[in-house]
């Protein structure tokens, strides 16, 4: 069907008046114009308007092909045309009543693409084989294209400064975001598990959108040390910075599990971390890992004192408050969510922690989880996919029934542990930190391939 350029510049001449409509079913339009325009973009597709505009003489059906830059991207559904794809170049063809385009004549159409990487931006565009520059002159293969806006490369880029939005938590467009990640085991004793190597796994091969930096008081923690952990959550903080992933500073209370025992600790920590990092937005403070053995009075009146201590550095930052019992909302004392919905923390912009681990934690806990939610902004800071003691049996059942919970109330989530501990609850097989290499499946233990499986999916942030 294509002519050559005299008989385009010809018939251009003869019929460019618009008068004549050509009898076949498909003739050549000798120029045309593509407006092309992602109207909007998310990880894993993008939507996009075409805008054709017929430049040559009046067609009666057409069929627009559309070259992407690769196979990657693909339509999935489109509008106002019939659409197919093979390989990277999908076609449009008219419906019945777009079919005629007289000259200077258009027709929108669009189309949900799918794609995993590269630019949704087509390369050239043909319209019944001819390629559209824009001119009814010489074709070449250059295209009227609207830039895309740039791609979010990775969560922080995609959400920004996260803010408590009722019971959610929200994006820098106000729209609530699930984050679904990691929590380190304790610094103290797997610091070498965090490096260059491991955080690119965790951003790249494990799509996470979060890194817990669990830093124990006690054990041999902070209290041992306090300017060497503080410098060393400080740059964990970078390497989860550089790669785009959210950082959640946890400060590990756990025995004893009253955290006023650690009241002036976590003052001169969280002053100094929150300043240092304030600019960030990457950063998260969870203010005390899992009180325990301790009132929920006595929990908010800790809150109370730490969370305007990291304010006055660090105004916008959400605060994550632990919660009684080991951070079950109190139900591993007998109680339940109504202490702290009828007496909550007197501050804004923070969440509240819930931990499970599921071997040990069901049914009614999920049902305190599934009450709560819709009262109290909840983040799973820690969770285990195995007993409470961080070991036995891995239960994949009871896992598979909380992350599916959990994703349909939108509830963020940090996996215990991303470490090569020699525990169930560790994701990494034992020595795989005293080597160089996270990625792969051979790597993981049962746990963490099952995590892996469930994080990487792709997330859904929405972009406006
Ligand atoms: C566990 C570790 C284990 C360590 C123990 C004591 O997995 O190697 O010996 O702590 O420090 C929590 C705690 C978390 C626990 C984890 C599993 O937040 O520190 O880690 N767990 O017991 N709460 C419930 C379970």
């Amino acid at each position: 069907m294509k002519r050559s350029t005299a008989a385009v510049a010809a018939l251009g001449v003869v019929l460019g008046a618009g008068a004549v409509v050509l009898p076949q079913a498909t003739a050549a339009a000798q120029g045309c114009r593509v407006d092309y325009t992602v109207t909007s973009q998310w990880q894993g597709g993008f939507q996009a308007g075409v805008k054709i505009t017929n430049l040559g003489d009046p067609v009666n059906g057409w069929s627009l092909g559309i070259a992407f830059p690769s196979t990657s991207q693909r339509v999935t559904q489109g509008w106002n045309a019939t659409w197919s794809q093979s390989g990277s170049t999908a076609t449009a063809t008219n419906t019945d009543w777009n079919r005629s385009l007289a000259t200077g004549g258009s027709t929108d159409i669009g189309f949900v693409g799918s794609w995993s990487g590269g630019n949704p931006t087509p390369t050239s565009f043909t319209l019944n084989g001819v390629a559209c520059t824009g001119s009814t002159g010489p074709t070449t293969t250059t295209t009227t294209t609207t830039t895309a806006p740039p791609v979010p490369r990775n969560p922080v880029e995609a959400n920004g400064q996260l803010r408590v939005c009722g019971v959610n938590l929200c994006n820098q467009h106000n729209r609530p975001i699930q984050l679904r990640g990691m929590s380190t085991h304790g610094i103290q004793w797997f610091g070498k598990c965090y490096n260059n190597a491991s955080l690119d796994a965790l951003a790249t091969d494990w799509k996470a959108d979060l890194f817990r930096i669990a830093m124990y008081v006690q054990e041999q923690g902070y209290e041992t040390n306090p300017t060497g952990f503080t410098n060393q959550v400080n740059s964990l903080v970078d390497l989860a910075e550089a790669r785009g992933l959210y950082a959640l500073i946890d400060f590990h209370t756990l025995t004893p599990g009253d955290p006023n025992h650690n009241l002036a600790r976590a003052k001169t920590f969280f002053a100094s971390v929150a300043a240092r990092n304030a600019a960030k937005k990457n950063v998260i403070y969870e203010i005390a890992n899992e009180p325990n053995g301790v009132s929920w009075a006595g929990i908010k009146s800790y809150a109370e004192q730490v969370i305007p201590v990291i304010r006055a550095a660090d105004p916008d930052a959400v605060i994550i408050v632990g919660t009684r019992a080991w951070s079950s909302l109190g139900v591993s004392e007998g109680s339940n969510e109504t202490e702290v919905v009828d007496n909550p923390v007197n501050a804004t912009n923070i969440m509240y922690a819930f931990h499970f681990y599921a071997a040990s934690h069901k049914d009614n806990y999920r049902a305190t989880v599934s009450r709560a939610a819709s009262r109290l902004p909840l983040f799973v800071t820690e969770f285990g996919t195995v007993s409470a003691t961080g070991g036995g049996a891995f239960d994949r059942a009871s896992t598979t029934a909380w992350l599916d919970l959990l994703d349909q109330l939108k509830i963020s989530y940090a996996n215990w542990t991303y470490s090569d501990a020699d525990e169930s609850s560790g994701a990494f097989r034992p020595g795989t930190c005293n080597g160089g290499t996270y990625t792969g499946s051979g790597v993981l233990t049962e746990s963490g391939a099952l995590i892996k499986s469930r994080i990487s999916t792709p997330d859904d942030f929405p972009t406006s």
